[in-house]
C-alpha cells in the first residue's frame, strides 16, 4: 500500500498507525522536528508498505503487536538509490520516509540587508539601552516615530473630500508630478516653462532610481555610472540589477575624514565620455559631507568639459539645511547651465513618508520634444514592472505643496526637525570632547551635514558599539543622529570612546555596503 499525503494528514494517520506497530512508526510523528531537520521541506511523505502491512494497517490501532510483523516484508526502498530517501532499521521495522526535494533547493540564503537588516537585530536584542542609529529614519526626542502634523492635515482633508482609489495613470498623479518638478527645480523655472522635464512619479526614491536604471541599461547600452566611494549601498544594487555597469569615484578622505576632492574631479575627468555621474544632490550619504558651492561649480564645469550626463539623487532635500531651496542648489546650477540631467526624489525623509514610497524621477531634456519621448519610454517601462503607483502618497505631497498654508507649516516642520538633528549632533561633539582625554579631534562631526555621522569607527569598532553598547549601525561607521536623542548623546559618546581606543584595530578602512 502507499500513502502519499500532505505532512500534517500524514501525520495523523501515522499516529494511529504508531500506536498500532509501537514504537518503530511512532517516529513518524516526529519526523517534522527531529527526522528532517537536514532536509528539504518535507511537502509529503511518501509510506510504502506491503500488502500485509496493508492488512495490518486496516485493522486500526485495535490488536497489532510488533512481534506479528515481518520485518521482510516491509521493504521501503534503499538510500543509495535516492538522496532524500531515509532509512532506518528499528528492532522489528525497516521503514522509509522519501522527502519530494524542493524546487528551491538552488536557492541559498540572502545575507541581511546592510541598513534595513540593522533594524530586524534592533528588534531583536532585549537590553534596555539598546539604540537603534541604522536606518535613517526620523525620532521624536522620546525616539518614537513622527508623523508630520502637517501630513495628518493633509490626510483628513484627503477623507473629507473622499477621494477615490481608482488607478492613477501609468505616470502617477498629474498634481503631485508637477508639484514635485517644482519644488526641485522652483516654480516658474524656464525647464518647467519650456516642458523640458519628463517627470513620472516613483516607488520613492529607490523605485525611481531604478525607473532611471531602466532606461539607461535601454537606450545607452554599455555607458557607465560612476558613483562616489562610499555611497549608498543600495546604488549597486540597483544598477546591478539593472544590468547597467559602474564604477566607483573618489569622494571620502578617511585621513581627513573629508571629501577627496582632487581624487573626484580627476576621476569624473577620467571617465569614458559621455558617462553618468552619481551625484548625491545634498546631505550625502554615509558621509555626511557635500562640495561646497564652489566645489559644485567645478564639478559641473567637468562634467560639461566630458560630455557626461549628471544623475543626481536627491533623498533629502529640506533635511540638510533645512531649506527646500537652498538644498536643491546643485540641481538648480545643472538646470541653469542647460544641461541634461536626471534627477531622482524620495519624499521619505522630509515629509516622513517612507511606508508610503512616493517619490519621482525626472529626466530634464533640451527640448519639449525630447522630454515627452522619455517620459513615454519610462511610462513603457513602468508598465509591467508595477502598472502605476499608490496614490496615497501622491495626494500627500500635492496637497501640501499646493496650499500655501500647509506648504509653510512643512517649511517649518522640517527645520525643527532638521534643527534637532544638528543640536544632538552639537551635543554628541560635546560629549565627545569632554570625556574623551585622549586630544583626538571630533570636530569632522560639526562639519557633516544631513541625518548622518560618518564616525570613521571600522568594522570590529561598530561590531563592540553594538556587541558590547547594544548601540545599532551600519558596518561601514555611519550612524543616524536622527535616532539619537539628547538623553543619549551622553552614552553614546561613551561608546564610541571605548569603541574608538579599546576594539581591536584591523587597520582597515571603514568598510563599504
Ligand atoms: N537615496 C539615498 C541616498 C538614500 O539614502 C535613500 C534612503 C534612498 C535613496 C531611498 O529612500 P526611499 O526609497 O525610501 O525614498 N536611505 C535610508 C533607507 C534612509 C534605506 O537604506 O532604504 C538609509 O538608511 O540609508
Amino acid at each position: 500500500m502507499t500513502i502519499i499525503a500532505p505532512l500534517k494528514t500524514k501525520l495523523d494517520k501515522t499516529s494511529d498507525i504508531s500506536f498500532c506497530l509501537d514504537k518503530s512508526l511512532y517516529l513518524l510523528t516526529q519526523s517534522r522536528s527531529d527526522r528532517f531537520r537536514n532536509c528539504a521541506v518535507p511537502t509529503k511523505l511518501s509510506l510504502v508498505i506491503d500488502s500485509m502491512a496493508s492488512s495490518m494497517l486496516s485493522l486500526g490501532s485495535t490488536s497489532l503487536l510488533p512481534r506479528e510483523i515481518n520485518k521482510d516484508k516491509l521493504k521501503l526502498g534503499t538510500s543509495g538509490s535516492n538522496p532524500f530517501l531515509k532509512a532506518k532499521c528499528f528492532s522489528r521495522v525497516t521503514m522509509s520516509v522519501a522527502v519530494k526535494p524542493s524546487r528551491f533547493e538552488g536557492i541559498t540564503m540572502a545575507p541581511p540587508d546592510p541598513i534595513l537588516g540593522v533594524s530586524e537585530a534592533f528588534k531583536a536584542d532585549t537590553n534596555e539601552l539598546k539604540l537603534n542609529l541604522g536606518v535613517g529614519a526620523y525620532r521624536t526626542e522620546e525616539l518614537q516615530p513622527y508623523v508630520l502634523n502637517v501630513v495628518k492635515k493633509a490626510e483628513n482633508l484627503m477623507l473629507e473630500r473622499g477621494d477615490n482609489k481608482e488607478y492613477l495613470p501609468i505616470e502617477g498623479l498629474a498634481a503631485f508630478n508637477k508639484a514635485t518638478a517644482e519644488l526641485l527645480f522652483g516654480a516658474g523655472h524656464p525647464v518647467i516653462k519650456e516642458q523640458k522635464v519628463a517627470t513620472i512619479q516613483g516607488l520613492s526614491g529607490t523605485g525611481s532610481l531604478r525607473l532611471a536604471a531602466a532606461l539607461i541599461e535601454r537606450y545607452f547600452p554599455g555607458a557607465k555610472v560612476l558613483i562616489s566611494a562610499p555611497t549608498w549601498g543600495n546604488h549597486k544594487n540597483i544598477f546591478n540589477d539593472a544590468k547597467v555597469p559602474w564604477s566607483e569615484y573618489r569622494y571620502y578622505d578617511p585621513k581627513t575624514i573629508g571629501l577627496d576632492f582632487e581624487g573626484m574631479i580627476a576621476d569624473i575627468k577620467e571617465a569614458p565620455e559621455g558617462s553618468f555621474i552619481l551625484l548625491h544632490g545634498c546631505a550625502h550619504n554615509p558621509t555626511g559631507i557635500d562640495p561646497t558651492p564652489e566645489q559644485w561649480v567645478k564639478i559641473a564645469d567637468v562634467i560639461q568639459e566630458k560630455n557626461h550626463i549628471p544623475f543626481f539623487d536627491v533623498a533629502y532635500q529640506g533635511f540638510a539645511s533645512g531649506s527646500l531651496d537652498e538644498d536643491a542648489a546643485s540641481v538648480r546650477l545643472f538646470a541653469e547651465r542647460g544641461m541634461e540631467f536626471f534627477v531622482a526624489q524620495s519624499y521619505s525623509k522630509n515629509l516622513g513618508l517612507y511606508a508610503e514610497r512616493i517619490g519621482a524621477i525626472n529626466v530634464v531634456c533640451s527640448s519639449a520634444d525630447a522630454a515627452t519621448r522619455v517620459k513615454s519610454q519610462l511610462k513603457r517601462i513602468a508598465r509591467p514592472m508595477y502598472s502605476n503607483p499608490p496614490v496615497h502618497g501622491a495626494r500627500i505631497v500635492a496637497n501640501v505643496v499646493g496650499d500655501a498654508a500647509m506648504f509653510n507649516e512643512w517649511k517649518a516642520e522640517m527645520e525643527m526637525m532638521a534643527g534637532r538633528i544638528k543640536t544632538v549632533r552639537q551635543q554628541l561633539y560635546d560629549s565627545l570632547v569632554s570625556k574623551d582625554k585622549s586630544g583626538k579631534d571630533w570636530s569632522f562631526i560639526l562639519k557633516q551635514i544631513g541625518m548622518f555621522s560618518f564616525t570613521g569607527l571600522n568594522k570590529a569598532q561598530s561590531d563592540n558599539m553594538t556587541d558590547k553598547w547594544h548601540v545599532y549601525m551600519t558596518k561601514d561607521g555611519r550612524i543616524s543622529l536622527a535616532g539619537l536623542s539628547m538623553a543619549k548623546c551622553e552614552y553614546l559618546a561613551d561608546a564610541i570612546i571605548d569603541s574608538y581606543h579599546n576594539a581591536l584595530l584591523y587597520w582597515e578602512t571603514p568598510i563599504e555596503l
